[in-house]
């Protein structure tokens, strides 16, 4: 018999706007990432409100990361979150900076990616309170490529300073 069904990964994607009612950003982001190609939203975070890392002469951030069952290849999924940025009017004022939305692959599988447009897992996600805390409420079991338990980086990280604003 035969099994016509691709071979899905786990994906964990970090969402990200301090600009254009970001709520709103974040909510129609997620309607997006439903609807691509070979592709399930699994499960969301609620949506955090965070201070900017960066300047802080800019409005607070919402962030949320939501997991995906997808068959798109890595740099697939990257050109159709590009997309989604894109079509939701994406406008970065500056380095570090206010932006619209931000859509980044956090975790693609087991994967380990360096390439020049993508580096999974991404580079930064262990220090960041916005990335950690969501994806530990929707995937307290995870660990990631190199073995280590998010649940050791999430205790590292509290309290965390962040306020739910959305479910
Ligand atoms: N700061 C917060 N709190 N949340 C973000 O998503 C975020 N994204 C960024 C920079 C500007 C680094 N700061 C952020 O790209």
């Amino acid at each position: 018999m035969q099994n016509n069904t691709i071979p899905k990964s786990a994906v964990y994607i970090a969402l990200g706007s301090n600009l254009d009612n970001p709520i709103a950003q974040l909510q129609s982001a997620v309607r997006a990432l439903d609807t691509l190609p070979d592709t399930q939203v699994t499960a969301v975070s609620a949506f955090y409100r965070s201070k900017p890392l960066g300047p802080q002469d800019q409005p607070d951030f919402i962030n949320a990361v939501a997991a995906l069952e997808t068959a798109l290849l890595p740099l697939d999924l990257l050109d159709h979150l590009q997309h989604i940025e894109q079509q939701q009017g994406r406008v970065r004022l500056r380095r570090w900076g206010e932006r619209t939305l931000d859509l980044d692959i956090l975790l693609y599988g087991e994967l380990i990616i360096e390439s020049e447009r993508l580096s999974v897992p991404h580079y930064d996600m262990a220090n960041r309170e916005f990335v950690i805390v969501p994806l530990y409420e929707i995937s307290p079991q995870l660990r990631l490529p190199n073995g280590e338990k998010l649940a050791n980086l999430a205790d590292k990280l509290k309290p965390h300073h962040m306020e739910i604003v959305a479910i």
